[in-house]
């Protein structure tokens, strides 16, 4: 990239990053209240685009929220900035906020949802040496709302949930945090799906966990299957976390990230596995093939 300023896509136009704004009186600003996604492009090719945007439709759709724009519309608006900014390698950062309103919650008030899409130079956001070494974790006193609450299954401009979490590992001098359910099993990281490799198998929390559907999580299943290993949904306690052979994170931004400790409990040889190691180079294969998304520039 040249010193020209970021072009930020809000509702159809470009506008250099200093001149991107939106209203002080947006509902996404004053109540969380809107829905995104983070996407990723690898060379060119913006992976699982339409997956995310199946999900984004979801979580506006789950909080009636009319996104005023086709789901092709909205395709091409996200190639559209990749192309305006020059960029390939690139994350992508999709907001629909619920749009300008008065001070009162009441969403009738917002006739007109924003869309802004803001996509940034991305080379590699993991340094590897961070990655052999894996991430120290703990487990974090603030649980996942629930599946009948502002839950994570949407994702949704609320992320105190995740951020509260985040404070605490930072303050722990931890990397990362793990996230419990409400009835105490695991659930995710504040950004992050989770597996552990237990004799042979993988596990994952189920549904139930209202952990985010992740597009990585489940594009892992897929892969850790092909390999030839079990993939079981299940309930998944702190214990069985501490004694796990391999643990991991999965997640846009994340790729496959190993686990090396949890609340000072080393996993595994506390570092990068074997299981990890193979599901980690064959999902960054999956990620460089063009057929996993959509291309930039014609193709
Ligand atoms: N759980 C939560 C709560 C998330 O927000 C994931 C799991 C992983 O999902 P995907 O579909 O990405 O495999 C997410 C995704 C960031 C950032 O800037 C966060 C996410 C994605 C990209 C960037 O921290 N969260």
């Amino acid at each position: 990239m040249s010193e020209r300023e970021l072009l930020i896509y809000i509702d159809g136009k470009f506008y250099p990053e200093s001149e991107a704004k939106i209203s002080v009186f947006d509902h996404g600003f004053l109540y969380g209240d809107g829905v995104f996604e983070g996407i990723r492009s690898y060379n060119g090719v913006v992976f699982k685009l339409k997956e995310h945007i199946d999900r984004l439709y979801n979580s506006a759709k789950a909080i009636m929220l009319d996104i005023p724009m086709t789901k092709d519309e909205m395709i091409e608006a996200v190639l559209e900035t990749l192309r305006k900014n020059g960029l390939k390698d690139a994350y992508i950062r999709l907001v629909v906020t619920r749009g300008k309103g008065d001070l009162g919650l009441d969403p009738r008030k917002c006739p007109k949802p924003s869309v802004i899409i803001i996509a940034v130079p991305l080379l590699q956001l993991y340094d590897e040496k961070v990655r052999e070494r894996g991430m120290s974790m703990i487990v974090s006193w603030v649980r996942r709302d629930s599946v009948d609450a502002t839950t994570h299954e949407i994702k949704s401009l609320n992320y105190l949930n995740s951020i509260l979490a985040k404070i605490e590992a930072n303050n722990a001098g931890a990397d990362e945090a793990i996230i419990l359910d409400p009835n105490g099993f695991i659930c995710e990281a504040t950004g992050e799906n989770i597996f552990i490799v237990k004799d042979g198998k993988l596990f994952t929390p189920p549904s139930t966990s209202g952990a985010l559907p992740g597009i990585t999580a489940s594009v892992i299943k897929e892969i850790a299957q092909k390999l030839g290993y079990q993939v079981i949904e299940k309930g998944i306690t702190v214990a069985e976390l501490y004694n796990a052979d391999e643990a991991f994170l999965t997640g846009t931004a994340a790729e496959v990230m190993p686990i090396r400790e949890v609340n000072k409990r080393q996993i595994g040889e506390g570092k990068m596995g074997p299981v990890t190691r193979q599901i980690l180079e064959k999902f960054m294969e999956y990620t460089r093939d063009p057929n996993n998304g959509i291309p930039i520039y014609g193709g």
